[in-house]
């Protein structure tokens, strides 16, 4: 029996529920209520703290052997747009964000057909050596993954290789559906869920903090979703290496699963992020993710378990190239603004959660 009243029981008494109940949370109407029982498991993690950091994203490369049917970023070598950034480009871009008061670069780009993973520990080194105050918490397991086919290392000898060059923690992206029959549909020549997950255990087990996505509203049900956190939750149990978790709302424009699939509602966002908050007990940290989200969907969201805003970003290409709306960065001082208009804490966090200064 999945009542609302029972579930409701369950998350006041601090227990965990099951999948066919946060399938049950999808299926109601009441967002409020539901929204009430997440900032109830948030205010238990966070109280009224609400984290954000000063970062910057850089994108090294957007060609891509994989070019899935959803990303509007990726190219293909000599198509239009194509590029490549030389390192002594993403090195300035490094020096300037650690001028600007950024902890962290978050970097993460395409499958490029003909660097060498060498290229990537040089990037590593040279991002330590020219911005050393800077946390590097780059590449997704499908990248450590590819990396590990062209080297012919193993997943381990490549992350033990990059932690040596810099490497200080992972992004989640990559994850999408882990459900294979999604993955089937909206990139098939991806790694697995469950290849995914291997090495994300794998990058905990030496130590990484990584972070956890998932990719909505595109050809997914619910069933997908809350599966695809259960698989999630579990990996969780075992290695308590995820830091975060970022549902990423899908922006359809100049993708070829656009087609006739719309934006996600606010409705679904609200909801998406509540019961993630709900359902991953064992996640210190539900983010909002207001590149995708839009600020004001992001801003709405404190009141709805999230705890996390993620950072001032600087330049968006992922999103941005598939048509999001929201503006480029955010100013610290714009973050700031919009967590207290919320009621809320602002507290500017290193990537690791560590408070640096409460506002
Ligand atoms: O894996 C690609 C997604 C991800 C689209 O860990 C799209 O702190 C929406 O993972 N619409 C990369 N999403 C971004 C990412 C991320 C972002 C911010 C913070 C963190 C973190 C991680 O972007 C990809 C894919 O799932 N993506 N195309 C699109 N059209
Ligand atoms: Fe390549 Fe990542 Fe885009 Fe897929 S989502 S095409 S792997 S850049």
């Amino acid at each position: 029996m999945q009542s609302f009243e029972n579930i409701s029981e369950k998350v006041r008494n601090n227990q965990r529920i099951s999948s066919d109940e946060a399938l049950a949370l999808y299926a109601s109407n009441d967002l409020l209520a539901i929204g009430e029982l997440a900032a109830l498991a948030n205010e238990r993690k966070n109280g009224s703290q609400v984290f954000f950091n000063v970062n910057r994203h850089i994108n090294p490369t957007n060609i891509c052997v994989n070019r899935c049917a959803f990303c509007a970023f990726s190219r293909t070598t000599g198509e239009e747009g194509a590029y490549t950034l030389a390192l002594d480009e993403i090195c300035r871009r490094a020096v300037e964000a650690e001028g600007e008061g950024a902890t962290e670069v978050h970097m993460v780009g395409g499958l490029h057909p003909e660097l060498p993973f060498e290229f990537y520990e040089e990037v590593l080194r040279a991002i330590r050596r020219v911005a050393p105050l800077l946390h590097i918490k780059a590449f997704t397991a499908v990248e450590i993954e590819y990396f590990s086919r062209i080297s012919g290392l193993s997943i381990e000898q490549v992350l033990q290789r990059l932690i040596a060059a810099g490497l200080g923690s992972m992004p989640g992206g990559g994850a999408e559906i882990l459900v294979e029959e999604v993955r089937t549909k909206i990139c098939p020549e991806k790694i697995s869920g469950a290849r995914w997950l291997e090495i994300i255990r794998l990058a905990h087990l030496a130590g990484l903090k990584t972070n956890a996505t998932m990719l909505y509203g595109h050809v997914e049900g619910f069933a997908d979703r809350v599966l695809h956190m259960q698989m999630l939750r579990d990996l969780q149990d075992e290695t308590g290496g995820f830091q975060a978790f970022i549902p990423l709302a899908f922006q359809p424009e100049n993708s070829d699963l656009k087609l006739d699939i719309k934006a996600t509602s606010g409705l679904d966002d609200l909801k998406t992020l509540a019961i993630a908050r709900i359902f991953l007990d064992n996640f210190d940290h539900v983010k909002a993710y207001w590149v995708m989200l839009g600020e004001k969907i992001a801003q709405v969201a404190l009141a709805f378990g999230v705890n996390d805003l993620d950072g001032t970003v600087v330049e968006e290409k992922i999103g941005h190239d598939a048509g999001a709306a929201s503006p480029q960065a955010l100013t610290k001082e714009g973050i700031i603004t919009l967590i207290r208009k919320a009621g809320k804490i602002p507290v500017e966090r290193d990537t690791l959660y560590r408070p640096l200064r409460v506002f």
